[in-house]
Parts: C-alpha cells; structure tokens; sequence
C-alpha cells in the first residue's frame, strides 16, 4: 500500500455506476444499503400511515377489510425483513466493523456484494408482490390460511423472505469470520467496541435462526403450490407446528433487530457522558446471554394456542429470564451516566429516548409474558404497542442515533445540529403519542388486525393517529437535513465528537484502504479520561 493512495477518500475513489454498483469496499456497500433500506422505511411507512388514516373513524375510513389487511401485511413485511432486520448490521454494521478492528475490509468483500445484490432481488420481488395486489395473510403467515385460503400474492412474499434469508445468512457468517480473524494487533475480545460484540451476538443468530424460516417458509410454499399436507389439518397437517417454527426464528430474530440497537448506544452513552462504559463485561455477556436464552422463549407467543399448561409456564418463566440480560444493560448505561459530563447532542438525545422508550417495551413484554395476563393481553393494541416499543422507539431511535454520530465519519460532513436535536425531540413526542394510547385500546380490548371498531376506541385512535403526524413530520426531517449537508454541510475532522475508537484515528471521510499504517492497541475501549486510546506506529 502507497501513502499516497491511503488519502484518497474511499467517496473519491471512481465515480462511475459501475464503480459503485461492483465496489467490493465494506464502505461503499454500506453506503448502497443505506439507499436501499431508506427506501423500503418510507415504503413501509407509508402503508402504516394509510392505516392510521383508516382508524380515524370506527367505520373504517378506506371502506374495505380487504384493503386494510393488504396494508398492514405489506407494513409488517417490509419493515421487519427490509427495514428493522438489515437495519444496523448492514449499514453501520458493514461500515464500522473493518474500521473498528482496525482491518482493511471484511473478511469476504465480495461476499459482502452478494448479500448486497441477493437483497435487492428479494427486495424486487417483495415490491412485485405488493405492486401484482399484495399479500392479506399478517407479517407471521399463520396456516391453513396461507397454505390454503388466502388469495393474495402469497408466494411472491414468501420467495422474497426466503431469498432475503440467504443474504442475512452470509451477512452474519462475514461478521463472525471478520471479528475472530481480522482484529487488529493489540485487540483482544474484551478490547473489542461493545458495537462488535453485539453485532456479533446478533450474527450467530442469523446463522442459525434464518435457515429455520428458509426451511418452513419452503414447506409453507409446498403446502400451497402443490396441496402436500405440512400445516393444514384438512389434509393432514398440523397447523401448530407452522406456529412453532415460525417463533422458533421469530422470537430470536426480534433480538437480531434489538441487540445491535444495544450495540449502538454503549458506543454513544459514554461519548456524550464522557466517562468509561460501567461494566463492560456485564454488557457483553448480557449480550450473549439474550442470544442463547432468545432461542428458548418462543413459546410465549402460542400461551393461547392450545400447547399445554405445563409447556406455557415453563415457556413464561424463561420469557422473564430473557429480560434479566437487558435490564443489566439498561442499569449499566444508566451507571454510566450517572455523574458523567452529560452532551446533549442529537445522537444522545436519540440514545436517551431509546433507553426510555426499549425500557418501555422491555416491561410490557413482561406483561405480557406473564401467562395470565396475556390470554387477557394476546392479539390486542396492548401487544402491538409492547413490539414497536422496542422495534420503533428502541430499535429505529437507536438507528438514527448511530446515523446521527456517524454521519460525519461517513460523509465527511457535519449536519445542522440544531436541526438535528428538533428532529429527535419530534420523533419522541410524535412515538409517544401514537403509541401510548395503544397499551391504553389494547387493555380494554381492542383486538389487532380488524379495520373497523366499536365506537368507544375512536377518540384513543384519533389521538393514535395525530400522533403518526407528528411522528411522519419528525421522520421526514433527517431525510431534508441529512440530504442538505450532504452538499452544504461544513466539513468533518476525524474526531468531531472527541471520541475514542479506531474508526475516529483516520480520516474523515476514510481513505478506501481504511488505515495509512494498521494500527495497534493498546488500551481498553472507552477510556474517556485518557484521550490517547491509541497509538499509530
Ligand atoms: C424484554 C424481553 C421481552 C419479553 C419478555 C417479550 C415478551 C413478549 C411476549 C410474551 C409476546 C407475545 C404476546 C402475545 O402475542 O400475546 C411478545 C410479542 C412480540 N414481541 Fe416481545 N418481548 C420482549 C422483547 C421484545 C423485543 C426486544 C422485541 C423486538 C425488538 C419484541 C418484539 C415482539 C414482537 C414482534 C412480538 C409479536 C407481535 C405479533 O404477534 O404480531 N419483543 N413479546
Ligand atoms: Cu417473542
């Protein structure tokens, strides 16, 4: 590698299509997602939106069941295997893995491509299956009335997740094989960024959780083209076993999309408090904790399924040792606030409201973890406000906080700050309200999924929906002030926020190789109160 190389920034480095559209540079490909996954967020949120707009009034404002099923099966899949499962990984994931470890890539770039390429082409066909009249069946395609009733585009929908699978598959596989094998010198597993170690976490159980959805979604595609009996009782099926597979990766996915979440704010909290992280290690283990344990609670979504009593409580206890791991990483983040140097910065704005919002999410899920409870709790509001607690107000906050942090890094400019700040305190307000009422509708009864409702919902709704506006607003902005600065922003220095990691050591933008010189580490991470985390030699 030449020095003279090493300066120019990866941004500079071609400017064709085809410089872009083949790069195998883990900066670029991230840059690619970030593109892609934006996209697939206001096309989800727009049919959530529409939805919104349907329950202003009890009749039901779009005048047809049918069309309200399209809409909220078409939000639920495109945000949680378009948006909320890539979401981190992919983007800053992709992006600050090499960077961090101090390497000069992942450990398969072209790899990288593929998963790039394979996500599009299942994103392709998940657009034709909503443009060709959509899918009527819910994000989790229950059985016989997916294998069998349903007249949507069933197959399309499934193809479009079976293929997305194959890119999470080798998105997670590039990960591990990168963190075990290309850390830089000096960098042992308990001076890795908290970042990687989630994100880690968060690859084991795409490696071995997606192949179990590939699996059953083919089963699910087999059953329906060509009427052999998997799920549907009628031809002897069994519809609970659909149930079973579909939680069995489903349950451990939801932590796919918190974990690296998690990820995110240990690298912020101590940034803006300006202290080293409290507990490290119980944060990093806490992360292994909620991967293992995660694969072993999915029953707790079939309490009322008809599995029996004693396999309900056994699957009740264990959805409440899985929330021990992340109330310790609440605790620590707290911990390390607590007296620190508070910055009130956008990202840390993000990150506090993450912390209460997932908090949030985090205890209803004990709520409705608790058996009795839930046979009260189960298909109402109160679960689909438990979940978007977590995947919108923890998960979706904490993806902006870390676009926010690393933007600069990314783009070599600064965004208007005080832009940023009214965006995150809007975002906050506008999630509250649209959600909050929903525990609300949920605990006196309103069940999900119905597109019309009695009377006495519809003021809590019309709150619910004023909310979504003020929410949309709030989403909207980044997108017009990040796009701005993109021209007009000031420049970035390599460390605007004066933090430490590997990632704040080289230039803003990064130079294509990452590193003029590898470095080599010395210190522990987060070592606020000694600038000097790292020399270059
Ligand atoms: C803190 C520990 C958590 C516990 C104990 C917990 C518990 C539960 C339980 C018992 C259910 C089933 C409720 C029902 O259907 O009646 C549920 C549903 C769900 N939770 Fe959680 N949860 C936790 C964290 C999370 C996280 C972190 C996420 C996402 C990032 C999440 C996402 C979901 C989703 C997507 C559903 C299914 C909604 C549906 O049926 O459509 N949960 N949770
Ligand atoms: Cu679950």
């Amino acid at each position: 590698m030449t020095h003279s190389a090493a300066q120019i920034s990866y941004l500079e480095d071609g400017h064709t299509l085809r410089n872009w559209l083949l790069t195998t540079d883990h900066k670029r490909i991230a840059i690619l997602y970030v593109v892609a996954i934006t996209f697939f967020f206001f096309a989800g949120g727009f049919a959530a939106f529409l939805m919104r707009y349907n329950l202003i009034s009890s009749h039901g404002l779009l005048g047809s069941a049918e069309t309200y099923n399209r809409l909220f099966s078409m939000h639920g899949i495109l945000m949680v295997w378009f948006f909320l499962v890539p979401a981190v990984p992919v983007t800053l994931g992709n992006f600050l893995t090499p960077l961090m470890l101090g390497a000069r890539d992942l450990a398969f770039p072209r790899l990288n491509l593929l998963s790039w390429y394979l996500f599009m082409a299942a994103g392709f066909v998940a657009l034709y299956a909503v443009v060709a009249g959509g899918v009527d069946t819910g994000w989790t395609f229950y059985t016989p009335l997916t294998s069998l009733y349903s007249k949507g585009h069933v197959v399309a929908a499934i193809v479009a997740i079976f293929i997305a699978g194959f890119s999470s598959i080798a998105t997670g596989l590039n990960f591990i094989v990168t963190i075990h094998k290309l850390r830089a010198p000096g960098m042992g597993w308990y001076r890795m960024p908290v970042f990687l170690w989630s994100l880690y976490a968060t690859s084991v159980i795409l490696v071995l959780a997606t192949p179990v959805l590939a699996m059953t979604l083919l089963l699910l595609a087999f059953e329906r083209i060509f009427g052999i009996g998997v799920f549907d009782p009628a031809i002897g099926g069994d519809p609970l076993l659909f149930q079973h597979l579909f939680w069995f990766y489903s349950h451990p996915a939801v932590y796919v999309m918190i974990l690296p979440g998690f990820g995110v704010i240990s690298e912020i909290v101590p940034a803006f408090s300006r202290k080293e992280l409290f507990g490290y290690k119980f944060i990093v283990w806490a992360s292994i904790a909620i991967a293992v344990i995660g694969f072993l609670v999915w029953g707790h979504h079939m309490f009322v399924a008809g599995t029996s009593l004693f396999s309900a409580i056994v699957f009740s206890l264990l959805s409440y040792m899985v929330a021990a791991p992340s109330a310790i990483k609440v605790f620590n983040w707290i911990g390390t606030m607590h007296k620190g140097y508070i910055h009130f910065d956008s990202p840390m704005l993000y990150a506090i409201g993450f912390i209460g919002l997932f908090t949030t999410g985090g205890l209803t899920g004990l709520f409705v973890a608790a058996l009795a409870a839930d046979v009260h709790l189960t298909q109402t509001y109160f679960v689909v406000a438990h979940f978007h607690y977590v995947m919108v107000g923890g998960m979706v906050s904490a993806y902006f906080a870390g676009l926010h942090f690393w933007w600069p890094k990314i783009t070599g400019r600064l965004y208007p700050e005080m832009w940023g700040r009214a965006a995150a305190i809007t975002i906050f307000v506008g999630f509250n309200l649209t959600f909050f009422p929903q525990f609300v509708l949920g605990y006196l009864g309103m069940p999900k999924r119905y597109f019309a409702y009695p009377q006495q919902f519809e003021a809590l709704n019309l709150l619910s929906s004023a909310g979504a506006v003020v929410l949309a607003i709030g989403y909207l902005l980044p997108l017009g002030y990040l796009t701005w600065s993109l021209l007009y922003g000031e420049r970035a220095s390599a460390n605007p926020w004066g933090a430490t990691g590997l990632e704040w050591t080289t230039p803003s933008p990064p130079p294509t190789e990452n590193f003029a010189v590898t470095p080599i580490v010395t210190q522990a991470p987060y070592q606020y109160e000694q600038p000097e985390a790292v020399i270059h030699e």
